[in-house]
């Protein structure tokens, strides 16, 4: 599908975000969901390829290498045109992942702005979000399955007011008075995207139950602002890649934080692994342990 620039820029100018569902074809999203189906079903860990576990979020680990599909995706000419003319910058992309969002009755996304950098701290082991005002720019959120229930939500217009609120990542305490501009997309088919001034306050609907929502998200930042996470290829990708693909590729360009998220290690142990590790243990040690911890 035809997408009018001009028309985009003044729709994300309006209201802070634009439906670009279309743009990419059904077939290369198949093609994705395929290829990254077996990295999808165990944990990220000891040389396994695979997810990172985050509370009810599954993210892919390397998600830029495992297909030049997704590559061509990140890098597509109509969106890095649109998120330079809104940024009025060159851009490269900071953020990016591909991810599950499970339905959880404990994890409830807070509504929040992207305006920021996240600088991961190796001692506290943690990301320390730093909201930068003047940082203008375009976060895209692709469905890879349909969606049902716990789809996307902006509060429209809010790319208007939320800088005005200096500092501030999370809205949580301003819901009362937004409530009536927030758009949900629920019941949307595979290929649905959004592209998003990322001051636009917005969050993942909280869902108790039905399917996985899984989703491909880009975020590109203007040029003056930090490279943003290590960009991790396949060489079978790099040839033939044009100067564009490139530069938004942040190529030989540092990173400045670390990939996200990063999550406790238990979190990678699957219900097998915590059976490996109990077999391992002498019955008499295990015993022994079970009846300290009891006391
Ligand atoms: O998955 C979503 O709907 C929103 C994700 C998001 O806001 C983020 O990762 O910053
Ligand atoms: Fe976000």
């Amino acid at each position: 599908m035809k997408f009018d620039l001009n028309g985009c820029l003044k729709q994300i100018n309006d209201i802070g975000f634009v439906d670009l569902s279309g743009l990419i074809e059904i077939n290369d999203i198949k093609e994705i969901v395929n290829e990254i189906e077996r990295p999808f079903q165990a944990t990220h860990v000891n040389g396994r390829r695979g997810y990172i576990k985050m509370g009810n979020q599954r993210f892919l680990a390397n998600t830029l290498s495992w297909g030049r599909k997704i590559l061509d995706i990140y890098t597509n000419p109509f969106i890095v045109e649109l998120c330079e003319a809104y940024s009025q910058s060159e851009v490269h992309l900071s953020n990016y992942r591909i991810y599950q969002t499970l339905p959880s009755k404990n994890f409830k996304m807070w509504w929040h702005v992207d305006n920021k950098t996240d600088v991961f701290d190796y001692e506290k082991e943690i990301f320390i979000p730093e909201i930068i005002s003047a940082d203008k720019g375009l976060i895209i959120i692709m469905y890879l399955v349909d969606v049902k229930e716990g789809g996307v939500q902006l509060v429209k217009g809010s790319h208007k007011w939320s800088r005005k609120h200096e500092g501030k990542e999370s809205f949580d305490d301003l819901e009362v008075n937004f409530g009536e501009d927030i758009v949900t997309f629920n019941n949307k088919p595979k290929g649905t995207l959004i592209a998003y001034d990322y001051a636009t306050i917005h969050r993942a609907e909280p869902y108790q139950g039905g399917n996985t929502r899984m989703s491909l998200f880009g975020q590109y930042s203007p040029s003056w602002m930090p490279t943003g996470e290590p960009i991790i290829l396949h060489s079978r990708d790099l040839a033939g890649l044009t100067e564009k693909q490139m530069q938004v590729l942040s190529f030989g360009r540092n990173s400045t934080t670390e990939n996200w998220p990063i999550a406790q290690p238990v979190e990678a142990l699957q219900k097998h692994d915590i059976d490996n590790i109990l077999n391992s243990i002498p019955k008499r040690k295990l015993i022994k342990q079970l009846l300290r911890k009891t006391k």
